[in-house]
């Protein structure tokens, strides 16, 4: 019997990235626009960087930069949630960290589906930020039956995926003809449907509570919404949106422009009204939908727990003072002052240990390994030119940025938040498992570095 070989989980994911922006582009045209504009930006700022285009050759991000983007969905039961977490894992992806976004007045939690090593983040970043609606939070007790009864109803995985699933679990992989097959059906999940699966009465109840409640239920399934391009200049984007026929939402969320980006700005542009058809008794009526929208980010380093404690407690003390989206430029300003306690150079910061590094030996320190004049600890080794330091990219997101990202496209700026407390435990249930750590993701791949290095220069360690 001859052996079949398996298909790399992460081509798996390459490949569902590419069709899923496909997909995405032919359902929102607006979303192709900005992919556009992003990779016009992205050119200039090379051209005018050298340093930064340099930067990204030597870390592999140059050949990723094309390719990178995050989506987002909302599902809306345990049962769908546990079988998506099975479904990424075909493609190499797994739940890295909780966010609640129940504080921030939206009825749901998440995490995010992503590559968790770094060569593999380097062959496809690709992420899908996954949100359970809790239904709990829905305060009217009817509306709260309803809606669970309407998702006891549907089944958002054709039955061929759930097979290959199942059978990528039996046998650890998916030949090629499997895994071309897998892609197609795996996107039927993620596709958007017109026909609404509620009349227009009950849409209408389940709208009035929150609109994330209507998007999630009253529709076949967890439609894309949206998906985001990786920018090198985000203020660039931002400005030129409006030039493309793109509105922009007022304030781009994170942290302020810097010379030395941190962890992830972001910004959107407005959700789009769509022909939805309601179905009655017997006939459909037609009506509209407010949900899919495009977002454009650009990544920074990743903070270490110190240098994340000092980004929440910076944005904090900005937004006790001013909110933003009234007066753009005078929040980003303020938020500029605040963020000046943040040292703004890489040495700095990795002296300081607020973030995280990878390590590289160089051409001196190879040479020096073979004449024996290497020192022996890492802060020598990095002064006399034997070791380059890189920073290492954050792959994650961000709760008051993704509650931000929400409510500017639900129409749902002043919304209180829920008085229920986060409930990771209950989610981890649901999901089936427990999401990594992404702090301890971001160590591991810094000690591996140094590891190599020490292997590579012939060092006994460098931690
Ligand atoms: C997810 C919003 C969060 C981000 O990039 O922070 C998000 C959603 O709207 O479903 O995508
Ligand atoms: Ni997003």
């Amino acid at each position: 019997m001859s052996v079949q070989a398996f298909v790399n989980p992460d081509d798996i994911r390459t490949r569902f990235s590419q069709a899923m922006s496909a997909m995405y582009k032919t359902e929102v045209p607006l979303y192709g626009t900005l992919l556009e504009l992003v990779g016009e930006v992205n050119c200039e700022t090379l051209a005018a960087e050298p340093a930064l285009a340099e930067q990204l050759r030597r870390t592999g991000e140059m050949e990723r930069l094309d390719m990178e983007r995050h989506g987002a969905i909302r599902v809306g039961t345990a049962e769908e949630l546990a079988t998506i977490r099975r479904l990424f894992a075909v493609m190499g992806m797994y739940p890295v960290g909780y966010y609640d976004l129940s504080c921030a007045g939206v009825p749901v939690h998440s995490t995010a589906f992503r590559a968790i090593h770094e060569d593999a983040l380097q062959r496809s970043p690709f992420r899908v930020f996954t949100s359970l609606l809790r239904l709990e939070l829905i305060d009217n007790p009817a509306l709260r039956e309803t809606s669970r009864a309407i998702l006891a109803r549907r089944s958002i995985f054709t039955p061929r995926v759930l097979e290959l699933i199942e059978q990528f679990e039996r046998v650890g992989g998916l030949n090629a003809a499997e895994a071309e097959t897998f892609v197609e059906e795996a996107l039927e999940t993620f596709r958007w449907h017109r026909e609404a699966t509620v009349s227009a009465e009950v849409y209408r109840q389940l709208h009035d509570q929150h609109r994330l409640i209507a998007d999630v239920v009253a529709f076949k399934g967890p439609h894309i919404n949206h998906l985001t391009p990786r920018t090198l200049d985000i203020d660039a984007v931002q400005v030129g949106m409006p030039r493309h026929g793109i509105t922009p939402k007022a304030i781009i969320e994170g942290p302020p422009r810097r010379k030395c980006p941190i962890l992830l700005r972001q910004t959107s542009f407005k959700a789009l009204q769509e022909q939805v058809d309601f179905i009655g008794e017997g006939r459909v009526t037609a009506g509209s939908h407010t949900a899919r929208f495009g977002e454009i980010e650009q990544r920074g380093v990743a903070l270490t727990p110190k240098g994340r404690a000092l980004y929440d407690q910076l944005l904090q003390s900005t937004r006790e003072v001013i909110r933003g989206e009234d007066d753009p430029e005078t929040y980003q300003r303020v938020l500029g002052d605040h963020f000046a306690d943040f040292p703004d150079d890489y040495d700095l910061m990795r002296r300081h240990g607020l973030a995280y590094f990878r390590y590289f030996v160089t051409g001196k320190g190879m040479a020096g390994k073979a004449d024996g004049s290497l020192p022996g600890d890492l802060e020598s080794l990095l002064r006399g030119g034997y070791l380059s330091v890189e920073p290492l990219v954050y792959e994650d997101f961000l709760p008051v940025s993704a509650a931000g990202i929400f409510q500017s496209n639900l129409g749902d700026q002043g919304r209180d938040s829920y008085a229920q407390l986060s409930n990771r435990e209950q989610f981890e249930r649901d999901l089936g498992a427990s999401v990594n750590d992404e702090l301890a993701l971001y160590a591991e791949t810094q000690r591996r570095s140094l590891e190599q290095c020490a292997a590579q220069l012939g060092l006994a360690s460098l931690g």
